[in-house]
């Protein structure tokens, strides 16, 4: 078997790779042009003679046709690739619009141009139905599920419908085996850093570093006795230097935007799985996938701040407008039972234990 993957430097591109690989596949990954290397995350892989690197980008038509004409015997191609920052897509709407919708017509219709054989998977987004849900009529909740309506909050959330909507179209027009998975949020220590979770654990990890450091630096004094706070740094003081507490060092709070909205958080490990069994069916068909669990950006900070033992993290938070969006999505719960019943899929981890990973990462990462 033979796949395609464009995003294979993302989060979710590496964590395929690596699936696909285990299952025997050869993997093209198309990688574009950037003045630094950007195969941080597929660096393990590029040892495998089945997994090749190809350059090309999504949002110019001719190198997608090019990357296709190259691998016209693919069995299955990923469209992972992606502007995918919400609130990035605020301040560049139109490089969005380019690679986020865009690019994804330049894949489909290169495949019916050059009579592409493939399935297609694409990566669509919880973001999608933005201010929309359902209310279970069991016990009131809301959640989202494929048929509830789309209502996008961003440039971001408006490419993707644009993506999702082509996904169909190519589907019922050219009878393509083509597949859109609607993934909620999904992290881990790949996960980039400008990410909410991410930026989160990645902070505490530093965090504590620069205290052990600190300590360490002032011969050995390990006991940190106090610890002031100012309005935006924090200040560690060793028991037997409180006499020189003006002149430590400080350390940058932690500057977040909107800590209200709930989001269903799951492993990224876990949903690649997923998009590839949609692959696998008879019948290409969409399919919502996610815990079914929803937490706020403050249950977050409860539980990766409580990893490294600290309860009160409102003091190490700024509340920074910078970071809050001109539109939110305040609620995301998903319902992946089309997910259990027709792919026999289910989420393995929650979320005390995607804190657990990517804490874990981030504090082993500094030592
Ligand atoms: P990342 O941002 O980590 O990865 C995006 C990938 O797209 C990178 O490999 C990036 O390359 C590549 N890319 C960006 N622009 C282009 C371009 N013009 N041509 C070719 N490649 C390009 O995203 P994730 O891995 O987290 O997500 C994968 C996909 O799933 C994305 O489409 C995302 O929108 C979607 N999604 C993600 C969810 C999540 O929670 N992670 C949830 C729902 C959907 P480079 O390394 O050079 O930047
Ligand atoms: P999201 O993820 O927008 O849901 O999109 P992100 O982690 O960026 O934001 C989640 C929530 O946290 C709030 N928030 C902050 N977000 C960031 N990035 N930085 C901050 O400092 C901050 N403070 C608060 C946000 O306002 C938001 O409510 C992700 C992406 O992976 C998309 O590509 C994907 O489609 C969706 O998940 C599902």
């Amino acid at each position: 078997m033979k796949a395609i993957i464009f995003g294979v430097t993302g989060q979710d591109g590496s964590h395929l790779a690596e699936l696909l690989l285990a299952k025997n596949y050869d993997v093209v990954g198309v990688v574009r042009r950037s003045s630094v290397d950007t195969t941080d995350r597929i660096k393990h892989l590029l040892r495998f003679p089945e997994f090749n690197l190809t350059s090309g980008d999504i949002t110019d038509a001719s190198s997608v046709y090019g990357v296709l004409r190259d691998n016209g015997d693919v069995d299955e191609i990923y469209n992972l690739a992606a502007q995918s920052h919400v609130g990035i897509s605020f301040k560049q709407p139109g490089l969005t619009w380019d690679i986020t919708g865009k690019g994804c017509l330049n894949i489909l219709q290169g495949m019916v141009d050059l009579d592409v054989k493939g399935r297609f998977y694409q990566a669509s987004s919880s973001e999608m139905f933005g201010g929309a849900y359902d209310i279970s009529e069991v016990d009131g909740s809301k959640y989202q599920n494929e048929d509830t309506k789309f209502l996008p909050q961003s440039p971001y959330a408006i490419a993707k419908c644009a993506a999702h909507y082509m996904v169909r179209l190519f589907r019922e027009a050219y009878g393509m085996h083509a597949s859109a998975g609607i993934l909620f949020n999904h992290e881990g220590p790949r996960r980039g850093e400008n990410f909410v979770t991410r930026k989160i654990t990645k902070w505490i990890a530093d965090f504590v570093l620069w205290k052990e450091d600190f300590a360490r630096g002032n011969k050995g004094l390990s006991d940190i006795s106090k610890i002031t706070f100012y309005k935006d740094d924090i200040c560690v003081h060793p028991k037997a230097r409180m006499a020189d507490a003006v002149a430590v060092p400080r350390f940058p709070k932690l500057r977040l935007g909107n800590l209200e909205a709930f989001r269903d958080w799951g492993y990224a490990g876990d949903y690649v799985e997923a998009m590839w069994l949609m692959l696998q069916q008879d019948q290409p068909e969409d399919y919502v996938i996610c815990t079914g669990k929803t937490h706020t950006i403050r249950e977050f900070l409860d539980a990766a701040f409580g990893y490294v033992g600290i309860k009160n993290w409102e003091y190490f938070v700024v509340i920074d407008p910078e970071f809050y969006r001109p539109a939110e999505v305040d609620y995301l719960r998903g319902d992946f039972t089309k997910a259990k019943q027709k792919l026999n899929w289910k989420p393995k981890t929650e979320l005390q234990g995607l804190v657990d990973i990517m804490m874990k990462n981030d504090l082993d990462e500094n030592l």
